[in-house]
């Protein structure tokens, strides 16, 4: 592992460079373009297991993971050689193909709420879509979602919502129409009380609510104790539907998502990431009554040319074959947790207040002395010091991801020595500032 006391980053400088003409912020998503943390993006030329390497030659350990899908390692052999025989067949069908289906029951017998499932590209597809089915199944128009949640970039989500809007602070986007978002109901998350009078306030109005089961798009935040069933409990007394956007904790908190973890079905799921093992993939599904909505079964209408891709599809069944592998969740749960200890016991020892946690592959922590239950909390973070801490470990030759307001990610390829070198690469850059 090579470590960077000062980076040499000139190829990255000069194609992001270029890129700026050609790309808005000289990016295909705003986050990756390093706005909040200062200093420039470098620019990726590989990944392989734990690690990826810029185009100037630099090695980081990855603790983004492509944002989530990257959970058995990057480019993993298996999924690699799966990739090639699906490849001689063909990189889209754009009609049923076999692999659909067998995707389609790895989900459905691990995730506890889903009976039956629609594969799309994307989670922002996913969860578009499963707005529409929530109202259409109930009739009725609003919603409830959590401030700092994020559910893709679709006009009625873009409301307090996470990740790149978090990050870059914005308002609430132009463009989106009042009446678009006029439905778009929001709360405080892990507050079940201002749920509650939301409910009190628009009787038989709210279809359901929708919520990241752990945040992951406003810094990692779990749920408290009580907080998920609490919402199950509402949403039935209300005839409401309860919606997990498992994009981000799909088969990372555990097998089965979050849902499995903490006990709590919920009626509908949205998926993406993992499920797809790097290629573009989204899928929603759930209860059989509520799932026979959707075209051509039933009336509600979604669609998609690449829906149910075969090369999409190979790569997440050989990801799900490989996560069922023995001893799995177990290996990720523990070095997770050492990481993001060892992170907090770093900051304690070098005088910088600091609070976060971890879930099995999944981590995050702020500075602050916290605790952090909602985006407000969040947002008291310090900001600027995450921003020197992140480029520092970056010269350390660490990739973190490149805002407070965004969860971190471990693999199956991360190893002890991995984490033994990220919090020395701590130690040095939390000494420092
Ligand atoms: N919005 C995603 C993270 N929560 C993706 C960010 C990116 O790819 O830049």
């Amino acid at each position: 592992m090579t470590t960077h006391t000062s980076l040499k980053t000139t190829r990255s400088e000069e194609i992001f460079a270029a890129a700026q003409n050609l790309m808005p912020g000289g990016v295909n998503s705003p986050v990756r373009a390093f706005r909040s943390v200062g200093g420039q993006p470098i620019v990726f030329d590989r990944v392989q297991g734990a690690y990826a390497w810029d185009v100037d030659g630099n090695q980081y350990i990855d603790y983004i993971g492509t944002w989530g899908p990257a959970i058995c390692g990057h480019a993993h052999p298996d999924v690699i050689q799966a990739l090639h025989t699906a490849l001689e067949k063909g990189t889209s069908f754009g009609a049923p193909s076999y692999q659909e289906n067998v995707l389609a029951e790895m989900v459905i017998d691990a995730v506890p709420s889903i009976e039956m499932v629609r594969f799309v590209n994307s989670g922002t597809e996913a969860c578009m879509a499963v707005l529409r089915l929530m109202r259409a199944y109930t009739g009725r128009m609003k919603v409830i979602k959590f401030e700092g949640c994020y559910h893709g970039h679709a006009d009625m989500f873009l409301v307090k919502a996470g990740s790149g809007v978090a990050t870059l602070g914005l308002p609430d986007s132009p463009g989106v129409p009042k009446s678009t978002t006029a439905d778009t109901l929001t709360a405080p998350y892990n507050d079940l009380e201002a749920v509650k009078a939301l409910f009190a306030e628009h009787p038989n109005e709210i279809a359901g609510v929708i919520l990241e089961p752990v945040v992951g798009n406003a810094g990692f935040i779990p749920p408290d104790g009580g907080f998920l069933a609490g919402l199950r409990e509402l949403t039935r007394e209300h005839g409401a539907l309860l919606v997990f956007d498992e994009v981000m904790t799909g088969f990372r908190i555990s097998y089965g998502g979050a849902q499995a973890k903490f006990g709590i079905t919920p009626d509908l799921t949205t998926l993406g990431k993992v499920i797809g093992g790097g290629l573009p993939v989204g899928a929603y599904g759930g209860r059989k009554d509520i799932m026979q909505m959707v075209a051509p079964a039933g009336p509600m209408y979604q669609a998609g040319t690449l829906s149910g891709n075969p090369l999409a599809m190979t790569a997440g069944i050989k990801t799900l074959e490989i996560l069922q592998r023995p001893g799995t969740y177990d290996y990720l749960e523990k070095i997770t947790t050492r990481l993001a200890q060892g992170m907090l016991d770093v900051a304690k020892e070098t005088g910088h207040a600091a609070c976060g946690g971890a879930i099995s592959a999944m981590f995050g922590f702020f500075f602050t002395e916290g605790p952090v239950h909602n985006y407000e909390d969040a947002k008291k973070c310090d900001l600027q010091k995450f921003a020197r801490f992140h480029r520092g470990m970056l010269e350390q030759g660490v990739y973190l991801a490149p805002s407070q307001f965004e969860a971190g990610f471990t693999s199956l390829a991360h190893t002890d020595a991995d984490i033994d070198r990220t919090l020395e690469a701590a130690r040095t850059v939390l000494s420092s500032i």
